[in-house]
């Protein structure tokens, strides 16, 4: 029988577990390097923790480790239900909630390591979580993919800490009563843009897809994502949230310091802004996030389903 602590949350609704012991020691080296190990050698794991029965596909996990910085308080490897994110906003913001719950960090402000780089973190004395995303940037602008029963799509690439192809067309309200038409559509674009060989930069993967538009109420910007894995985010995105103020900022739409309030599809929001980076933005993102359950993850020997629904074996 196997052991795993976990501690889960959500922010603004979307799940974020944080893997806080029994956990295969990943020794060394840089948090790339431990999760190009972590693919490699324990893939399995992610599938028993992220996968069905213990978890989602709406699940994103957060393995803490030692940071390789004395500086930062932590280094985190996000992943889900088919793989590995470079960084993730709401787990961050996840992230930090639990490691105040459990008393390792007070309010104030800290480091994070993570794959695509290190993340700034300050948590607000009434429990808001604010994360100096990396630098994010527009890599093209109006890029069009043709996607079979949908057309021709505009849209612009940008990293936010993940690929996002951003596109204002929306075959439905950014209502979650459409949730089931804009994910049918969000995939196909996926699809499209994988057909199609289009790529970020250094052939980076675009696995995920951002309609950014406003609330039917008029209340506000208002976004739906679809995550790698085919489960929309219920939060608003960190990262996407980052490729779109990198976006807004490229078009002269956003000044630097200029307030931006980013709703997910739940309505839930996410606050944004940026500064000026070297080549793109420095985003801040603030949101929170609350504690929903601290339990064990049990995986007995003679489960046939031990390392979750479609995963691996060891
Ligand atoms: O908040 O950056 C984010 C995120 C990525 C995937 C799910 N949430």
């Amino acid at each position: 029988m196997r052991t795993i602590q976990i501690i889960d949350s959500h922010t603004a609704g979307e799940p974020t577990r944080v893997i806080m012991s029994g956990f295969p020691d990943l020794p060394g080296g840089s948090l790339a390097q431990r999760r190009e190990l972590f693919r490699s050698s324990y893939d399995h794991w992610r599938s028993a923790i992220a996968c069905e029965p213990r978890g989602s596909d709406t699940m994103v996990g957060a393995l803490l480790l030692e940071p390789t910085d004395p500086r930062c308080c932590a280094g985190v490897i996000f992943f889900n239900n088919v793989g590995y994110l470079g960084m993730c906003g709401h787990g961050t913001i996840g992230l930090a909630r639990t490691l105040a719950h459990v008393g390792r960090i007070q309010p104030g402000e800290h480091l994070v390591e993570t794959p695509v780089g290190q993340v700034g973190v300050t948590l607000h004395a009434d429990g808001r979580v604010s994360i100096g995303n990396v630098e994010s940037y527009r890599y093209r602008a109006g890029v069009s993919v043709a996607v079979p029963g949908h057309g021709t799509i505009r849209g612009d690439i940008a990293w936010g800490g993940n690929w996002f192809f951003i596109t204002e067309q929306t075959p439905a309200p950014l209502d979650i009563s459409h949730r089931a038409e804009l994910s049918l559509y969000t995939i196909a674009v996926q699809q499209a843009l994988l057909a199609a060989g289009i790529r970020g930069e250094d052939e980076g993967v675009i696995d995920h897809v951002e309609i950014s538009g406003v609330a039917p109420d008029g209340s506000g910007a208002r976004n739906f994502v679809m995550c790698p894995g085919g489960a929309y985010d219920r939060s608003p995105c960190g990262t996407g949230t980052s490729a779109k103020i990198a976006c807004l900022a490229a078009d002269g739409e956003l000044a630097e310091g200029q307030r931006w309030v980013q709703q997910g599809i739940l309505g839930s929001v996410f606050e944004g802004s940026y500064r000026n980076g070297q080549r793109g933005v420095m985003p801040t993102i603030t949101g929170q996030a609350w504690i929903t359950g601290t339990s064990q993850l049990l995986i007995e020997q003679d489960d046939p389903l031990a390392w979750g629904i479609g995963g691996g074996n060891p």
